[in-house]
């Protein structure tokens, strides 16, 4: 194992980082963390990444079922904190980037800063932020950042990148791999500067980075890093890498044994989702799902009628009722009680209607069966415009459409009280 200088790090850091169960081996087997999603943005595009695949059963980073808002993960780490007594690290790793939304990454660390201080927070980037909140970071008392960078080389770099999109422009190619590279050195040297312990993520892949690897790792105990953490490529389903070989243990392993002479090198990598709870061999993500936890909250309103509704909503950008059903990537679901709502969740999906020729298809039935599924815990949709056959099943599950065109406030408003009205009417439920 390779030598480390704690010196720069203070007696509270190492304390922590013995109860992180990636930082620690040892402590992987008692400690769990629980990643927050409330990042879904991303500012490059790595070639290997679909965040738009959503599937319960997958685990890899990226994939979320859910996304928060800074507000409601709070909420989710007070619920999955007195479930689970070794919780030790609140992580936030996307399914984004978690500096691409870093007003979101930000608060939602106040927010639980405020309320327990003796959580360890743990943030997962790909660096090209860095240099702008890195000192933030830092100020913040964030002291285990992990950067994910896969090669040094340019002309490698542009292979795994398809853009990198930084300050207004969108670079491709070698000029695209130089920003980003540029920018994770600069954000790594600075934060190991200040005492924060650093994690380097790579993503090892067959014949195009694997033997350039010993000279990241190598540069990176440069920097002072902490730990390496040499990851097989997972061939995402949709994703430009989808065809490529995924990299096996042996191959991951026989790399980490060469590296490890030059840096400690993490072994126990789960290559957990972006709503990661629990142990990392246990993931317990599907347990603690927001959506279970508003059942519970139901009866519960503000102003103690009784009356509680679940209205989902399509939106291009939150504020107006403004989206076509079948044109929706994700639902926003907001609970209240009639007048006043609030934001619970977004709910991913995959878009099922992309245009005519697309729209009648096997693969678009699919689709538009799995969103109906997934909003059949809800009372209402309002969208701008649905299909009649979407319409129909919906109102099967016994779920109310507005079609509606204006504010998101006022529409679910409006919603709730037809609702009412029907069931006044006839006893719609
Ligand atoms: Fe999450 Fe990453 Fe922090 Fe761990 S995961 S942000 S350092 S708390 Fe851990 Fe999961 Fe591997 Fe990441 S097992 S993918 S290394
Ligand atoms: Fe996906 Fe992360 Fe790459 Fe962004 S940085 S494209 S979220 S893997």
């Amino acid at each position: 194992m390779g030598c480390v200088c704690s010196g720069a790090l203070s007696a509270d850091t190492l304390e922590r980082t013995s109860k992180h169960p990636c930082y620690s081996a040892d402590a992987h087997h008692k400690y769990a963390r629980i990643h927050l999603p409330v990042a879904p943005r991303c500012n490059i595009q790595c070639n290997y990444c679909n965040r738009k695949f959503d599937c319960v059963n997958e685990s890899r980073p990226g994939v979320t079922s859910e996304v928060l808002t800074p507000e409601l993960a709070k909420d989710k780490f007070v619920w999955v904190k007195e479930k689970i007594e070794h919780l030790s690290v609140v992580g936030i790793a996307g399914p984004g980037d978690a500096l691409a939304d870093w007003q979101f990454t930000r608060q939602t660390i106040e927010n639980i800063k405020a309320i327990n201080q003796d959580i360890t927070f743990c943030l997962s980037t790909n660096g090209l932020l860095l240099p702008e909140y890195a000192p933030e970071v830092v100020a913040l008392g964030v002291r285990h950042v992990t950067v994910t960078v896969n090669a040094l080389d340019p002309v490698i770099s542009a292979k795994i990148y398809k853009f990198v999109s930084y300050q207004g422009k969108t670079y491709t190619g070698v000029a695209a791999a130089e920003v980003l590279l540029a920018n994770q050195l600069a954000g790594i040297k600075y934060l190991v500067e200040h005492g924060v312990l650093v994690k380097i993520n790579i993503v090892m892949i067959k014949d195009l980075n694997d033997s350039h690897i010993p000279a990241v790792v190598k540069k990176m105990k440069e920097l002072g890093v902490f730990v390496t953490n040499i990851m097989p490529l997972i061939p995402a389903p949709g994703s430009a890498f989808q065809h490529l070989p995924q990299t096996s243990t042996k191959e991951v392993n026989a790399l980490r044994d060469v590296c490890q002479l030059d840096i400690r090198q993490m072994r126990h990598c789960q290559q957990c989702r972006a709503d990661a709870i629990g142990l990392l061999h246990e993931d317990r993500s599907q347990e603690f799902r927001m959506c279970n936890r508003l059942q519970d909250d139901e009866a519960v309103n503000k102003n103690g009628t009784g009356k509680s509704y679940r209205i989902a909503v399509t939106s291009k950008y939150g504020k107006l009722v403004d989206q076509h059903f079948g044109h929706a990537t994700q639902f926003y679901i907001y609970q209240g009680d009639g007048q006043e709502f609030r934001l619970r969740e977004t709910r991913a999906v995959a878009q099922y209607c992309e245009g005519m020729a697309e729209c009648d298809t096997d693969n678009a039935d699919t689709k538009r069966e799995k969103i109906i599924e997934s909003l059949k815990d809800c009372n209402a949709v309002l969208t701008m415009r649905i299909g009649y056959h979407a319409k129909e099943k919906l109102q099967k599950n016994g779920v109310y459409i507005t079609e509606y065109c204006d504010t998101v406030e006022t529409g679910l408003r409006y919603t709730a009280s037809q609702i009412e009205g029907l069931e006044q009417a006839s006893g719609y439920k």
